[in-house]
This record gives C-alpha cells, sequence and structure tokens, in this order.
C-alpha cells in the first residue's frame, strides 16, 4: 500500500529489525503446539518441540517470502489442550533465540501470556501477536515494557467455545469499537500508536457470515488509521463456502489474501508463504504503477 498524506506509513521498528510496511508483508505461522489445526503438529517428537526442524522449517519460510515469523506455542483452535506457562515458554522462547541469532526476520510472538512476552522479547522477538488484544492480567504492562510493536486481535469469547453461536449486531461496528477501545487502553499503558497493528481476528467467535461482512468492510477498520494484520489462510471459512480439508484451501486463501489487501490489509498471516509472496507481488506490482 503506498503511503498518502494522511496516512504516512511507517518502518516498524522492530527490536531493531526494520519491517517496510510501503508494500504488503508476508507473516508465516510457525506453530510449536503438538496439535496445531493446519500442520497436526508436525514438527513435534515425543518428548517436546524439535528445534532442527523447526529452524528448517524457519529458514525455508525466510526463503520463500516471509518477512515475518510468527512462533506460538498454545494452539487457540476450539477444542485445543490448554498449555501451561512452562510449556508455552518452552516450546516459544529457544527458538525465538535461534531464529534471532541465525536469520535476518521479524520475530513474532503469538501469546496472551506476560511472562512469555517478556521472555520471548529479552531474546529477541520483535513483535508481539496476541489474539487476546492484551487482556489478560499483566499482558498490558509486559507488552508496553518490552516497547516492541503489538498486534491487538479481536475475538469474541475463548478459543474453546467461541465457535458455537457467535451474535453481533453489527460485526463490522463491534470490532471496530472494540478495537478502538484496545487502541485507548494502549494509549494509556504507554504503548504509542507507531507501535499497534490492529487485526479483525477472521474465525475467532465469526460465522462465515461474519466473516465475509469483516473482510467486505475492512476498509473501514484501515480507517482506525493502524496497519491491518489479517489471517484467513486454511481456515474453516473455506471450508463452510467450499467443503475442502485443510490441505485443499491454497487457491481460496490466496484469493483471500489479495481480496485483504485490495481492501486494505498490510500484512497477511500465512500458512502458504511462497504462494502468498507471488500473490502479494502482483498487488505490489500493481499498486506501483499509481492510479
Ligand atoms: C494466532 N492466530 C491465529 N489466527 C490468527 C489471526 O487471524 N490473526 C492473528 N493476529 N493471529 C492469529
Amino acid at each position: 500500500m503506498p503511503a498518502t498524506a494522511d496516512f504516512p506509513l511507517p518502518v516498524l521498528n522492530c527490536a531493531g529489525r526494520a519491517l517496510d510496511l510501503s508494500r504488503p508483508q508476508v507473516m508465516g505461522v510457525l506453530n510449536t503446539t503438538p496439535d496445531s489445526f493446519s500442520d497436526g503438529g508436525s514438527l513435534y517428537k515425543q518428548n517436546g518441540l524439535d528445534l532442527e526442524q523447526a529452524m528448517a522449517r524457519a529458514r525455508l519460510m525466510c526463503e520463500q517470502g516471509a518477512s515475518i515469523i510468527d512462533i506460538g506455542g498454545e494452539s487457540t483452535r476450539p477444542g485445543a489442550a490448554p498449555v501451561t506457562i512452562e510449556q508455552e515458554l518452552e516450546r516459544v522462547v529457544p527458538l525465538v533465540e535461534r531464529i534471532a541469532a541465525e536469520l535476518e526476520v521479524v520475530i513474532s510472538v503469538d501469546t496472551s501470556s506476560p511472562q512469555v512476552m517478556t521472555e520471548a522479547a529479552a531474546v529477541g522477538a520483535g513483535l508481539i501477536n496476541d489474539v487476546r488484544a492484551l487482556q489478560r492480567e499483566g499482558a498490558l504492562a509486559a507488552a508496553a515494557a518490552t516497547g516492541l510493536p503489538v498486534c491487538l486481535m479481536h475475538m469474541q469469547g475463548q478459543p474453546d467455545t467461541m465457535q458455537q453461536n457467535p451474535q453481533y449486531r453489527d460485526v463490522s461496528a463491534e470490532v471496530s469499537d472494540f478495537l478502538r477501545q484496545r487502541m485507548s487502553v494502549c494509549d494509556l499503558a504507554g504503548i504509542p500508536r507507531e507501535r499497534l497493528l490492529l487485526d479483525p481476528g477472521f474465525g475467532f467467535g465469526k460465522s462465515l457470515q461474519h466473516n465475509l461482512q469483516l473482510l467486505r468492510d475492512l476498509p473501514q477498520l484501515r480507517d482506525l488509521g493502524q496497519p491491518l494484520l489479517v489471517g484467513m489462510s486454511r481456515k474453516s471459512m473455506i471450508a463452510k463456502l467450499l467443503d475442502r480439508a485443510v490441505d485443499e484451501r491454497l487457491a481460496a486463501g490466496l484469493a483471500l489474501a489479495v481480496l485483504a489487501v485490495e481492501r486494505g490489509a498490510w500484512i497477511i498471516r500465512t500458512h502458504d508463504i511462497q504462494e502468498t509472496a507471488d500473490a502479494l507481488a502482483m498487488c505490489s506490482a500493481l499498486a506501483e504503477i499509481g492510479e
């Protein structure tokens, strides 16, 4: 997305690593959980995460065009086993440290836990991705203390029950109000606007209709003035429309990524790095020739 006079786009400082938001960027998903919905925990062996395999995956993601790697140690899919703080730290922190030492990429930690935010930041994380928008006790202060950019995501309910019967009067207005309110809370906690990214949380307490309305109305969220991050890759909204298995959702995921960028998204969170990077390069090429 080109910068405009009313919204000069930043280069986000992610712990000293620059994230150029003058063009759409790919955030690759690297789950360290044994029960992730997209890869079923393929990086896991009996006694925990296989660090070498995780590093090989991270390296490949960089080669394929990811400028951010999002590392998560808690599965938020409905029905996932709860994770203890010790497990989450064990899954996330050593991998963040290795990637920070070996790869030139922005490292995002997908966590709601203050301890994980603090410890991951200490070993090189550059971005906090919180699906609970810093609502867990202590998260706001911990995130502020790291000095890192934060992605605030909207979720209705809690992961284990959120998809049972999500209800909204006007989903886009309610998501927008929630994110605006969280931005104000961040202001008061000393997290400046230039460090905030927003995410409507596709699939987090939303029906297919809600997800489609949010995608249609993405420009309303862009008008909140912060860069938008979105994640729709392989999600069940695709299955609901097309009845496709998880590994058959690529084409639809790419279409959704391009539609999101066209409506104002800056960062696409995805499992399909190279294909998404190619699709976004087409968006950038078109944007660069101007109107
Ligand atoms: C962790 N996680 C899973 N889906 C996500 C999404 O759509 N956005 C963000 N920010 N994080 C997500």
